[in-house]
């Protein structure tokens, strides 16, 4: 088995699923503000280092993906963030894109940067401890996007990239984000993300990119977040897995879904209801955003030095992510 295939296992292995904390400096800024705290390079890392050296880490944790300030940071306790995380026996991933930008020749659109000099970042990233690393594409859906032009051009980058991140002997998590804005039914959802995902594989193959050493980063298939036809966890369950079977190749090892937009509770029992009917060999598992940090971010802001409780908080919410990652979530779980 590969160095890197075995890397991608033990992120997402045994119930564990990746913490995404690289909020970059302007989306951190807008969180802190929700929340009435100040963003200062001081808050960031408190708020970040506490999820970081909660007890949840060592079961529910296998992966955490930084920004590039954090991982440069110390923590209180001196170890760098990165040697902070491999404490706990999870692996520190780091963001390497630098933000979608609007795609000339589509300027509704978006397309993801930072393919240059991106060799040099990587490997000055892999000495400061980082094995894996991110890149996401975002894309919207109306009549007439995600355009041709957007899936080809976000598919190619994607490949340089986990061409580049291979090559520098770490896993490429591939993101390809289909937005939930928007009215679109789930049916819409579902034809869209299977055409942006199969675009990305075949432009992975084409580079060369050795599947059993990456991840995939995928939204689940919902109907858009103004739309009056919502879908039950059944049917969101049963049309994420129609399209991942239909487009996945089957070498890729595991599945970590993005939250998108649902609240912590739709993230987790949405996961579980994927485990529940996963006939797939893929692991399916979460790297969650909002969907791991939201209640702890709420507990911290009304006082940022109590620690224990905003770890009490994000323990919660990891034990339920990680149940959900076993098909073990249950509504009466979740209240306790
Ligand atoms: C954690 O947020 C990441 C985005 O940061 P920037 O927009 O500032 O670059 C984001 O890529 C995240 O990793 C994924 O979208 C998943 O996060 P959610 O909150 O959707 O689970």
């Amino acid at each position: 088995m590969s160095e890197l295939n075995n890397i991608a296992l033990k992120i997402l292995s045994n119930g564990k699923g990746i913490l995404a904390a690289d909020e970059s400096t302007g989306t951190m800024t807008k969180r802190l503000k929700s929340v009435n705290v100040e963003s200062t390079k001081e808050n960031r890392l408190l708020f970040r280092e506490t999820l970081f050296s909660s007890e949840s880490m060592k079961k529910c944790i296998g992966g955490v993906i930084l920004y590039d300030e954090t991982i440069k940071q110390n923590s209180n306790s001196k170890k760098t963030i990165p040697e902070l995380i491999s404490s706990s026996g999870a692996i520190p991933g780091i963001k390497v894109d630098t933000g979608a930008k609007v795609l000339a020749g589509s300027p509704e659109e978006k397309i993801t940067e930072g393919l240059d000099g991106l060799r040099e970042r990587l490997k000055e990233y892999y000495k400061l401890g980082a094995r894996f690393t991110k890149w996401r594409a975002v894309y919207k859906i109306s009549n007439d996007y995600p355009s041709k032009l957007s899936i080809y051009s976000n598919a190619h980058a994607l490949a340089r990239y986990s061409a580049l991140v291979q090559e520098n002997g770490m896993v490429p998590i591939v993101e390809p984000e289909v937005l939930m804005d928007g009215e679109h039914s789930a049916e819409e959802c579902f034809n869209k993300t299977s055409e942006v995902i199969k675009k990305c594989y075949e432009e992975l193959i084409k580079h060369k990119v050795d599947l059993k050493g990456t991840i995939l980063k995928p939204n689940m298939i919902l109907s858009g977040s103004s739309s009056k036809n919502n879908i039950d966890t059944k049917k969101i369950a049963e049309l994420t897995l129609k399209c991942l079977k239909g487009s996945v190749p089957t070498e890729v090892p595991g599945i970590a879904f993005l939250s998108g937009g649902q609240s912590e509770k739709e993230a987790a029992k949405n996961l579980n209801s994927i485990n529940l009917m996963n006939d797939t060999n893929f692991i399916m598992t979460y790297s969650y955003g909002r969907a791991l940090q939201q209640s702890a971010l709420k507990f911290w802001s009304k006082d940022i030095n109590n620690i224990k409780g905003t770890q009490d908080t994000f323990n919660h919410r990891a034990k339920m992510c990680s149940l959900a990652s076993q098909g073990k979530w249950s509504e009466d779980i979740e209240k306790k």
